[in-house]
């Protein structure tokens, strides 16, 4: 694959913050100390961090500007004024709940709208956003398109939900039976992949016709609105905030996990159009999270976000950039055939381990494997996403399959160069050659709910 030259970033760099790589000896007791699991060591002991690109981005210096603007009054913070304000404008809805991240709007809304007996549709399950599904009582269905599926093909829409699907899963149960749908943007599970604007439109048409509400899922909606721009016919001219604000005029309300879009450490919001269930949210976020004008969050955690919102929605070369720098590694992987899902989405490669490690069986943990041993070739931590991510069936207590086992080598946001970039794609090269020789893994410790975050391996003989 030719390389397309990454052009350079736009900002430039005012603080760092030192970086060591441990020696193959260390890296090789700290895995094991980590039980295999690259989400249990610690940050130190890791040269490159490509674990997530949640809550790890770099914020501007108008954004840490407005941390010392914080106003922390426990009520009406003037902050939230602003977050109101920011996701009126750019997303168009009027009531906004705050949230400490986002599962905790996930949690809300599941509460709110999901009875026991219900059926979720969506464009592929996310980790949390199922869980909470199911502790509500409702059943995930995965309505997304069959590419999504298949690492090799080139849909450029992999995240787009099949109306066909949809239509089948309303006629079976009844429509009083189906919440809502849930429209994930750029698609974490199937390799950041997106909907397209034609795709959503015409679900919009079939959920008004059904009296269905869509609720997106915009934790990573500006990376999807860059690939309307750049993908989808007839967008080139039109700007992210426009294509933002197009996207959200065709749901009802959203989830948001501000810890990757809205380029902040920490934070998430719920957004709504119906007042009425924004008053039932307000009484749920007063449980949950804290009162509905800061919803577990400092006022400066508020500003940062708003700051953050408008930052990445109005100046269009941050996004770009971003994911010219995820298509960068992309191919500089694809020069040593290292085997990915494609096309490259919007915030991270994904390495297909099944064909990584063609060897393993599937119950051997293939992708979990291959990240523990990125993590000792390279110092570079990334995360499994396949058998471990996807749990148990909650009825039958059986693995759940899934079709892709991948490992994401995640960019976080404004944070690593181009350099870094190249040492990640050569280790991984060194490792591609000797391949045959990694062993899989045997779970020894299984957490009952995201197992992925503290399961613990050890390596079979
Ligand atoms: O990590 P939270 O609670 O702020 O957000 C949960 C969440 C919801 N939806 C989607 C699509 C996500 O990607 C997501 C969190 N993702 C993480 C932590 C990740 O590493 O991808």
């Amino acid at each position: 694959m030719k390389l397309t030259p990454l052009a350079p970033p736009p900002y430039k760099i005012k603080a760092v913050e030192p970086i060591y790589c441990p020696s193959r000896e260390e890296r090789l007791r700290s895995i094991a100390a980590a039980g295999y699991n690259t989400f249990l060591l610690p940050s130190n002991e890791v040269y490159l961090d490509l674990l997530t690109d949640s809550g790890t981005g770099a914020m501007s210096d108008y954004q840490w500007a407005g941390l010392m603007e914080g106003d922390e009054a426990y009520a009406g913070s003037v902050n939230f004024a602003h977050l109101e304000e920011a996701v009126h404008d750019i997303m168009g809805y009027r009531c906004v709940v705050p949230t400490h991240q986002g599962r905790g709007a996930e949690h809300i809304l599941s509460k709110l709208l999901i009875k026991p007996g219900h059926y979720i549709p969506g464009n592929m399950y996310f980790t949390t956003t199922r869980l909470h599904q199911e502790l509500a009582g409702g059943m995930f269905v995965d309505v997304i398109i069959d590419e999504a599926y298949q690492a090799q093909n080139e849909h450029p829409f992999k995240g787009n939900v099949d109306l066909e699907k949809l239509a089948y899963l309303v006629q079976s149960v009844g429509k009083e039976k189906i919440p809502y749908v849930n429209l994930q943007a750029c698609v974490n599970m199937a390799g950041g992949q997106p909907f397209s604007m034609e795709n959503l439109c015409t679900l919009r048409e079939f959920c008004s016709r059904h009296e269905i509400k869509i609720i997106l899922d915009a934790t990573r909606v500006v990376e999807n609105a860059h690939f309307i721009k750049t993908r989808e016919k007839g967008y080139q001219n039109r700007s992210i905030l426009s294509l933002m604000r197009e996207i959200c005029s065709l749901t009802d309300g959203c989830t948001m996990s501000a810890k990757k879009d809205a380029l902040v450490n920490i934070g998430g919001f719920l957004a709504l159009r119906d007042a009425e269930l924004y008053e039932e949210a307000k009484a749920l976020v007063v449980i949950y999270e804290g009162l509905h004008t800061y919803g577990g969050l400092a006022g400066r955690d508020l500003e940062a976000m708003a700051r953050g919102l408008y930052e990445a929605t109005t100046d269009d070369a941050i996004v770009a950039h971003r994911v010219q720098q995820v298509h960068y590694l992309g191919e500089r992987l694809s020069q040593f055939d290292v085997p990915l899902v494609r096309p490259f989405g919007g915030h991270a490669i994904f390495i297909d381990a099944k064909r990584f490690l063609a060897h393993l069986a599937q119950d051997q943990f293939p992708a979990e494997a291959l990240a523990a041993e990125i993590y000792t070739e390279s110092g570079v931590r990334t995360m499994e996403r396949g058998i471990v991510s996807a749990g148990r069936d909650p009825k039958t207590g059986d693995h759940y399959y899934p079709a892709l086992e991948l490992v994401r080598l995640t960019l976080p946001r404004r944070v690593y160069t181009q350099e870094h970039l190249d040492y990640t794609a050569e280790h991984i090269e060194h490792l591609f050659k000797r391949r045959d020789l990694i062993k899989g893994l045997r779970m020894i410790y299984e957490p009952k709910y995201l197992r992925f975050f503290q399961a613990r391996f050890e390596p079979l003989t």
